[in-house]
Order: structure tokens, then C-alpha cells, then sequence
């Protein structure tokens, strides 16, 4: 059997095994025969265990070695990961930072804003103050106005009344005097005319007496008072008769008073005849200039009335009269006779 002993050095084994040799002897010389196999195979087997145990070792150190490689490359690639995440970190908190900043001065214009903001809700409240102080100055205006107007309203109506009650008093004033004047003026007139009557009666009998004397009036007109009168037998148009009254040194006559008109009446049959009274801007007057006023009327029936015929447009601008019907307006184209009248003095 192999012995378990410890293996020997090959060096040490050689001054060992010379020592053992020779302390041994001879007797021990087949054993330590077999002791020197064992010892071979024993420094066969340590050399094959160290040698395979140094491979171990290398393994081990390579496992080792390779392990730490790859904890190397592990921890470079961890590293350039964590690198890698600082790096977007970073860029990320720039980035942050960046839209912090970007967000802090959003922050102040919107600040800024408000504060324009609410400076212009202040003026805004300020204004609307004013404007509702003038909108109450105005409506308290507006009501002053209002009032005032209503006075002045209530005041023009009461000139208006009063005007209109002056006017009427001094028309009806007016009118009294008026009619008093035609009145007196109309009671002279026929004084007068009735004067002139007589003087024209005295006139006659002088002429009488004197036989030798011109006769007042010429042949074809009527004696009356102080004038001749003559009447047509021909019917013209008024214009025509007033050209043939002044063809004869007369004119249309002139009714001056109620004497004349009565003498008028019986002067002319019941025919229509043109007198010189005519409307000239929308108002009466005697052809002679002698006043419409103050002398006395002696209209017909709802006359004047300027009435419309079909036969004759136009107003009724002219006057005829008849013993039975009175003055009458009528259209100035209308052929009619007509009566002149000539003073004798
Ligand atoms: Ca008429």
C-alpha cells in the first residue's frame, strides 16, 4: 500500500532520503524501494494536484479577472447610462430652468397685466362714476328743460290767447270805427250828394231862365245833381266800357251815396249794367280812386259770391248791377251795358 505520509521535496527528499538511506540500512532496502514508487507517485500526485490546482488558480484568477471585466463593462455601461440620464437631466432641468424663467417673466407681464388691469377697472369705475353724475346732471337738466319748456309752452299759449284776444278786440275796435266812419262818412256822402241835388235842381232852373244858355249835359245824358250820366245800348266786356266812358271825357259811374243809386234805378230798366267798381289786388276799389270804404253798398243777395262760370274762367273781378237784384261780382269778360257818369263843374 501506498503511504499516506506526507510528500517529500525533491530537493529536501534528496538529503532526507540520503539521511533515511543510510539510517535505515540495508534491511529496510526492498521497502524503501516501494516507499520511493509511493514517493513518486506521491510527488507525481502533489505535482498533478499543485499543477492542477495552479490551473484552478489560473481559472479562478480568469473567472476572476473576467468577472471583473465584465463589472468593468457593466459599470462603464451603468456609468455612461447614469452619464447619459445626467446629461438629459440636465438638459431637462435647462430646459425647466429655461421655461421656469420663461414662466417667471410670464408671470410678471401677466403681474404687469393685472396691475394695468386693474388701473383700468379703477378708471373704468371712475368713469362710470362720471358718467353716471352726468347722466343725473343731464336728466335733472332734461327735466329743467322739460319744465321750462312746458312754462314757455304754457306761457306762448297764453300770448297766443292774448294775441288772439287783442286782435279780436282791435278788429272789433277796428270794425267799430270803421262802421262808425262808413256810418258818418256815408250819412255825409248822401248829405252831400243830396246838396248836390239841389244845387244841380238850382243849376237847371238857372238854365231855364236863361234860354239862351248850353244845356248841362250833352244830348243822350241824364242830368242828376252835378254829373251827367249816360247809359249804352251796346254790350261790351268791362274794359271795353271803361275805354268808351273815357272816350266821352267820363267814366264808369260812381255810386257815392243811396240818392245817386235811387236815381240809378230809375235811370236803367231791368237789364244788367256795368259800374265802375272792380276788384283790383284782392280788394274793392272805385274806378275814379274814390274810397270803397266810405261809401255806401248796395250788394244783392249772397253777393258778392265769386262764383265760377263755364263759359268765362277766372274770378268774379267786376261789378254790374240791376233794379232787381243789386251789385253782383262778375267775370270782367262778360258783355254787358254799362252807365258813365261825367261831372258837370
Ligand atoms: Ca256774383
Amino acid at each position: 500500500m501506498p503511504c499516506k505520509g506526507k510528500p517529500v521535496h525533491p530537493q529536501r527528499k534528496t538529503k532526507k532520503s540520503e539521511g533515511l538511506e543510510m539510517a535505515l540500512g540495508e534491511e529496510d532496502e526492498q521497502d524503501t524501494y516501494v516507499n520511493l514508487s509511493d514517493l513518486n507517485l506521491q510527488r507525481q500526485e502533489k505535482g498533478a494536484k499543485s499543477k492542477a490546482a495552479k490551473n484552478t488558480k489560473i481559472r479562478l484568477m480568469l473567472i476572476l479577472m473576467a468577472f471583473l471585466i465584465f463589472l468593468f463593462l457593466v459599470q462603464v455601461v451603468f456609468i455612461s447610462i447614469l452619464f447619459t440620464f445626467y446629461k438629459n437631466m440636465a438638459e431637462e432641468q435647462s430646459h425647466l430652468k429655461e421655461i421656469g424663467e420663461n414662466m417667471a417673466k410670464e408671470q410678471s407681464r401677466l403681474r404687469e397685466t393685472k396691475k394695468n388691469i386693474t388701473e383700468g377697472q379703477s378708471r373704468l369705475k371712475e368713469t362710470d362714476k362720471n358718467i353716471t353724475e352726468g347722466q343725473s346732471c343731464l336728466k335733472e337738466t332734461g327735466e329743467n328743460m322739460a319744465k321750462g319748456h312746458s312754462r314757455l309752452r304754457e306761457t306762448d299759449e297764453n300770448i297766443i290767447q292774448e294775441q288772439s284776444r287783442l286782435k279780436e278786440s282791435v278788429t272789433s275796435e277796428l270794425k267799430k270805427s270803421r262802421d262808425l266812419n262808413n256810418e258818418v262818412a256815408g250819412s255825409l256822402f248822401n248829405k252831400i250828394q243830396r246838396n248836390f241835388g239841389v244845387v244841380g235842381k238850382l243849376l237847371e232852373e238857372v238854365r231855364k231862365m236863361n234860354s239862351s244858355a248850353q244845356p248841362l249835359c250833352d244830348k243822350s245824358w241824364k242830368h242828376y245833381g252835378l254829373s251827367c250820366y249816360y247809359k249804352s245800348t251796346k254790350e261790351v266786356p268791362m274794359n271795353s266800357a271803361k275805354e268808351d266812358c273815357e272816350k266821352n271825357k267820363a267814366h264808369l259811374v260812381i255810386i257815392n251815396g243811396e240818392d245817386e243809386m235811387n236815381f240809378l234805378q230809375g235811370f236803367v230798366d231791368n237789364q244788367y249794367w256795368w259800374i265802375g267798381l272792380r276788384m283790383v289786388n284782392g280788394a274793392w276799389e272805385w274806378i275814379d280812386g274814390t274810397s270803397y270804404e266810405m261809401t255806401p253798398k248796395f250788394w244783392g243777395k249772397r253777393q258778392p259770391n265769386n262764383s265760377s262760370i263755364v263759359d268765362f274762367p277766372g274770378g268774379q273781378e267786376c261789378v254790374q248791377f240791376s233794379n232787381k237784384y243789386g251789385w253782383d261780382d262778375r267775370q270782367c269778360a262778360i258783355k254787358y251795358k254799362y252807365i258813365c257818369e261825367k261831372e258837370i263843374l
